[in-house]
């Protein structure tokens, strides 16, 4: 059975007014290794007689940009593209395949995946179409009406191979696989979500698929990399699910609760980076310090010894859950946490550990941010564990604040610019380098506001899912309306980040630093 993952084209979606200049709406992202095909990849080819390929259509061709879909928003209209390699380029592979496997994470891909899916089955229309990720997973009747044939819903380690090997079997049951949605005889059946895997069975990221790729792999998330740090570099997770209960955050009931993956686990993934001559890693685990509060102080001290022992420079992508960085008992930081986390040492010349982080204060238009969410703390405690994190070194710190709730108007505005601006001055006087990435509030499927907001916007997700990925406003908050809402974010930014900086991300959707 020949077993095709496609990673598809990035959206690039942009606002056009009479008038105003056009202004790209979203992060465009895509020379990074793409976390989930890494995964299924692996996954797929461990039962016998699947032959793997895969695909990357973010990485190459990024001067491509196809028009796919106009629509009217507030007073313009967005103009919604695919970029990067053209559906007619990977026609041969499509060919080849039995299966097609997709991993549509975030909602605004929605669309890039249904077209993907008519052409596909136009190409093969005898493909099996897969479809996973949180947005698949969370409006599974979506994807199967776009002409998916089965939903993975949660993790894909056994759902994957079991679906496979029924297939390959020829058999047509599948209601006893926990974590699939697909229709039978036009009747929905829907399976459940697979949560709770055993991390230490997971198989190592299949990083020689995707060997011609791995030098493009050079770039972070917000920004750039520092020249002083070595490329191509991996993404890292070594823990799955959140304890927490954020109400904004798909990550709970997406995976589960909290667990972790053994130290020896963890050394075969580094050994695999170092054998493909990658020494830096992109941390992206939802709560790694989590682990302090699963009692695991121990076992977070002896992953941060082995990477730093094992020579890898590290940033954590997608920042730590800044209130277990506190120290209850002394009230201060952790000191000693933070300097086994963020510390670094250079080695035959090369950085060794920590290079920077998100630093994810969220909700700083608030007064009391500790009152928004429990892994919050107060505004003055977040900065003293941001400064114990840049006594360590590190060289760059980007933070957020989440702009576009039902509360916000011009007071929470200007009190996330303040806060922001000194954020950035309180880095800057550390010799390190500082980004402010204020992100739109955006209620999602598969979140506890979820399942009371999305049908109150203004966009639904089922017609604009072009909008839901934090850079757009699919509503509006109780002072603005949604373009109201778009040009005080837009004003913020200009407060916070200086003329190229926004021409820059106004202009391709991309962040640089000063
Ligand atoms: C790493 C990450 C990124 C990375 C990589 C992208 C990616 N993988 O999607 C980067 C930084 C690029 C990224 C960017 C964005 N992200 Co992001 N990201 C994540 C994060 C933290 C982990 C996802 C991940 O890679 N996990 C590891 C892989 C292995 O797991 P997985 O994809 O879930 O796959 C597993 C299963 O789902 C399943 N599966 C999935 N597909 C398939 C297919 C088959 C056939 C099978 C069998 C199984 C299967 O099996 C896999 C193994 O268990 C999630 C949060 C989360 N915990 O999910 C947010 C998340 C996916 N991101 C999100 C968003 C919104 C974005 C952005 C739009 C944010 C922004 N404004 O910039 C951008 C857009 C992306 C882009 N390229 O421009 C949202 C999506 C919510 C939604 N429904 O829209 C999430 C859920 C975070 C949140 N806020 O809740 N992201
Ligand atoms: S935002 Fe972070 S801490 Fe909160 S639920 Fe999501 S993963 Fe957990």
């Amino acid at each position: 059975m020949n077993f095709l993952f496609v990673e598809l084209p990035s959206l690039h979606l942009v606002w056009r007014r009479s008038g105003l200049e056009d202004r790209v709406c979203n992060v465009i992202r895509t020379n990074y290794p793409k976390p989930s095909a890494l995964l299924v990849c692996a996954i797929a080819r461990e039962v016998p007689g699947v032959n793997v390929k895969a695909v990357d259509m973010k990485i190459h061709n990024q001067d491509c940009i196809i028009l796919y879909r106009e629509f009217g928003y507030e007073d313009g209209i967005m103009i919604a593209s695919r970029m990067g390699s053209t559906f007619e380029s990977v026609i041969s592979q499509l060919e080849w395949a039995d299966v097609l496997a997709l991993t549509i994470n975030p909602a605004s891909w929605a669309n890039i995946a249904s077209d993907f899916i008519a052409f596909a089955k136009q190409i093969n229309p005898n493909l099996k179409i897969m479809v996973g990720g949180s947005d698949a997973m969370f409006r599974a009747e979506t994807y199967l009406r776009f002409g998916a044939d089965f939903i993975i819903r949660g993790e894909g380690e056994y759902v994957g191979k079991k679906l496979l090997e029924r297939l390959m079997s020829g058999s047509n049951k599948f209601n006893d696989i926990v974590g699939l949605a697909y229709y039978d005889n036009g009747r929905l059946v829907d399976t459940g979500i697979s949560r709770g895997c055993n991390l230490d069975d997971t198989p190592l990221q299949a990083l020689d698929i995707f060997k011609d790729d791995i030098p493009l792999w050079n770039n972070n998330i917000e920004a750039y990399v520092p020249t002083n740090i070595r490329k191509p570099l991996a993404f890292l997770f070594m823990t799955q699910g959140c304890n927490q209960a954020c109400d904004f955050c798909t990550t709970p009931q997406k995976y589960g609760r909290l667990r972790f993956r053994s130290l020896a686990r963890i050394r075969k993934e580094l050994e695999l980076f170092i054998s493909y001559g990658i020494h830096t890693l992109n941390i992206w685990d939802d709560s790694l310090s989590s682990l302090l509060r699963l009692g695991e102080r121990d076992h977070l001290i002896a992953i941060s010894n082995m990477i730093h022992e094992m020579g890898f420079a590290y940033e954590f992508s997608q920042g730590m859950v800044i209130k277990d960085l506190w120290d209850v008992e002394h009230n201060c930081p952790d000191y000693e946490i933070i300097a086994r986390l963020y510390g670094h040492t250079i080695r035959d010349g090369q950085w060794v550990g920590c290079y920077g982080e998100y630093f994810p204060t969220e909700f700083l238009q608030e007064v009391n941010t500790s009152t928004i969410e429990r892994k919050l703390m107060t505004y003055d405690k977040e900065l003293e564990v941001m400064r114990a994190i840049l006594e360590q070194g590190v060289q760059e710190l980007s933070y957020s604040c989440i702009v576009g709730r039902a509360t916000d108007g011009d007071t929470q505005f200007d009190l996330a610019a303040q806060r922001l601006n000194e954020m950035t001055e309180i880095v800057e006087s550390y010799g390190a380098k500082g980004l402010a990435t204020p992100f739109m509030f955006s209620i999602l499927p598969g979140t506890i506001l979820g399942r009371k907001e999305l049908t109150n916007c203004q966009y639904p997700i089922a017609d604009f899912p072009e909008l839901y990925q934090f850079n757009a406003a699919p509503h509006g908050t109780q002072h603005y309306s949604p373009k109201e809402l778009m040009a005080a974010k837009d004003k913020l930014e200009s407060r916070v980040l200086n003329f190229g900086q926004c021409q820059k991300w106004w202009q391709t959707g991309r962040y640089q630093w000063k």
